[in-house]
């Protein structure tokens, strides 16, 4: 390992507590950390050269194996690299431990390069820094670090998951080596998880809370895959009072589940709003993707609102929060179910009766729908086999995805925590890499897909990712949103028109590239992307943006007109 005990210390109390994957960025002031996380046999490490791309790679491997995963630089700004997915991992409480080598302190702001301030450098986006000393040789400093490391590491991955940051200033020499001293172990401490159940007296008189309300809705927000989570939401499902409403990322599926939100809620009318807002509503899981939902819930301000969330229970995103229930959804469920009765009502009804109603104009939209964006999500959802994990860029991919049957996939991710552009591939590269065994695709708009290039740029084989960019020559998304078409500058400043292809890009990665560009050969183009195309294939498939924006606008008003 390195000889500075410090490192020593930082690195044998990581592997102690359970870290495993270690994300290298390069550099010289943090080599004592890359050659004792390398040389340490409870490591794997993966060498990533772009910061900005690392950081989001660490999140989608942290995602994917849920569980902390660590991300390593050199001082200077390098560690401000970090920051989006940093900000991306806060949002989402995804555990990355954040390893940031500095200069000593009394070199800061003294003239030295690539020395910066680096304490607090996250501050608004991290669950707590801690500044450790890597030259540490005392035994009391050498305490304190395995003491701050165990507190951090349980707080990223239990007790309030997210990003935890550890900056580690080093002097020189930094190459040395040394045999660790094996009496040195570290005294690390575990957190021991406590299953919260909520007082009986409480939960009755929630049991009661639900029980009075004739219009119970249950909305799903962003969640991982979770057959307790959907077997438990199914069974309450069964309730006349009930109706569930989930979207592509909440990733349970169930025929009575309203799963396509914005298809029925689109253009209703005030007494049908009126009859569908909830008297109670639930909410659960992470970040919601439909404005629309938002507005109408938030116009309704229904007379109950509970929001259940391990960490952030208290969010009152439709400003009738009046039950804040921090816990782990599944066993809060559980455990209502266990008190609620059935009540005779028609709300579960009115919402399947709309939910047809609008599947069949979705339907017979669908069979005259012209060559657009919408056409080409319609086919990629048609044609997709069951095997697939999706990641899904922002933003009028993730979007398009609410629109269609998602049923199929086999998980659906977005980074939906800041809805940035910056990390979607990474993201997926990070992911797809920790999950060897599991195919995945990332569709991307042409903009997010560029932003992100340096995903591609690792010595590591991808083996089990292709990728689908939509090429609509910009942000397609700025064309399907109100308020962009009513000022000159859209195309130059706002959506930013552009004519780059993948094409080049794939062949200097070494990806293979397919393009389409017309409606011609897309069902078979794609059922050969699902089903025969080797892994490392980029599929761009070029669309017009004055049709994507008309095709969508027809769609909805087919879907009012002809009610
Ligand atoms: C880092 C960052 N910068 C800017 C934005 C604002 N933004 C949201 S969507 C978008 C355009 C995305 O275009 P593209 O990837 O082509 O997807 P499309 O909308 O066409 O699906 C932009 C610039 C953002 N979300 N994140």
């Amino acid at each position: 390992m390195s000889d500075k005990k410090g490192v020593q210390q930082i690195v044998m109390a990581l592997a102690a507590l359970g870290l495993k994957e270690v994300v290298i960025c390069p550099g010289s002031r943090n080599a004592p950390f890359v050659i004792s996380f390398n040389r340490h046999p409870g490591f794997h490490c993966t060498s990533i050269r772009d910061e900005r791309s690392a950081a989001f790679f660490a999140l989608g491997k942290a995602l994917e194996l849920n569980q902390p995963v660590a991300v390593l630089c050199t001082s200077g700004s390098a560690a401000l690299n970090f920051a989006p997915a940093i900000a991306e991992a806060y949002y989402q409480r995804i555990p990355l431990i954040v390893l940031t080598a500095d200069r000593p302190k009394i070199w800061t702001d003294q003239g030295d390069g690539q020395t910066i301030n680096q304490t607090d450098i996250y501050k608004n986006y991290i669950r707590k820094s801690y500044e450790l000393n890597g030259d540490a040789t005392t035994e009391n400093d050498l305490w304190y670090m395995a003491r701050c490391l165990s507190e951090g590491y349980h707080l990223a991955a239990c007790s309030d998951k997210g990003p935890v940051h550890f900056n580690i200033p080093v002097s020189e020499p930094i190459y040395g080596t040394a045999i660790a001293d094996k009496k040195q172990t570290p005294r690390i401490f575990r957190e021991i998880e406590i299953e919260k159940r909520i007082p009986e007296k409480e939960i009755e008189r929630m049991a009661q809370q639900f029980s009075e309300s004739k219009k119970v809705m249950l909305l799903i927000g962003q969640h991982r895959p979770d057959k307790k989570l959907q077997k438990v939401i199914q069974q309450i499902s069964k309730f006349e009072n009930v109706a569930v409403l989930t979207e592509s990322t909440s990733n349970i599926h169930d025929e009575s589940f309203v799963e396509n939100i914005d298809r029925c809620i689109t253009h209703l009318n005030e007494k049908d709003a009126e009859e569908l807002m909830p008297d109670l509503l639930i909410t659960a899981g992470g970040a919601i993707v439909s404005k629309r939902i938002k507005k109408l819930l938030r116009d309704a301000s229904p007379k109950y609102h509970w929001n259940v969330h391990e960490g952030d229970s208290t969010m009152d995103t439709y400003q009738s929060l009046t039950s804040a229930v921090a816990t782990e959804p599944v066993p809060f469920f559980q455990q209502l179910l266990n008190h609620i009765k059935p009540r005779s009502s028609d709300y579960n009804g009115k919402w399947q009766q709309l939910k047809n109603e609008k599947e069949k104009l979705h339907q017979q939209f669908c069979e005259q729908v012209a060559f657009s964006d919408f056409k080409v999500f319609h086919t990629i959802f048609n044609t997709l086999p069951s095997s697939i994990h999706f990641h899904l860029a922002n933003s009028s991919v993730i979007r398009y995805t609410q629109l269609f049957d998602h049923s199929k996939t086999a998980s659906a991710w977005s980074n939906r925590g800041t809805c940035g552009i910056d990390g979607s591939t990474s993201t997926a590269v990070g992911a797809a890499m920790a999950s060897p065994k599991k195919k995945f695709v990332l569709i991307s708009g042409d903009i997010a897909f560029h932003y992100d290039k340096n995903a591609f740029w690792t010595e590591s084989e991808i083996k089990n990712l292709n990728v689908v960019v939509i090429n609509n020559g910009g942000g397609g998304i700025f064309r399907i949103i109100p308020g962009p078409d009513t000022i000159a500058e859209r195309e130059k400043f706002i959506e930013t028109e552009m004519t780059a292809s993948a094409e080049h890009l794939a062949v200097h990665y070494g990806w293979n590239y397919m393009a389409l560009k017309e409606e011609t050969q897309l069902k078979n183009t794609l059922k050969e992307f699902f089903t025969v195309a080797t892994t490392k294939t980029i599929l761009e498939i070029f669309t017009d943006a004055n049709q994507n924006s008309f095709v969508l606008e027809q769609y909805w008003k087919f879907l009012k007109e002809k009610k």
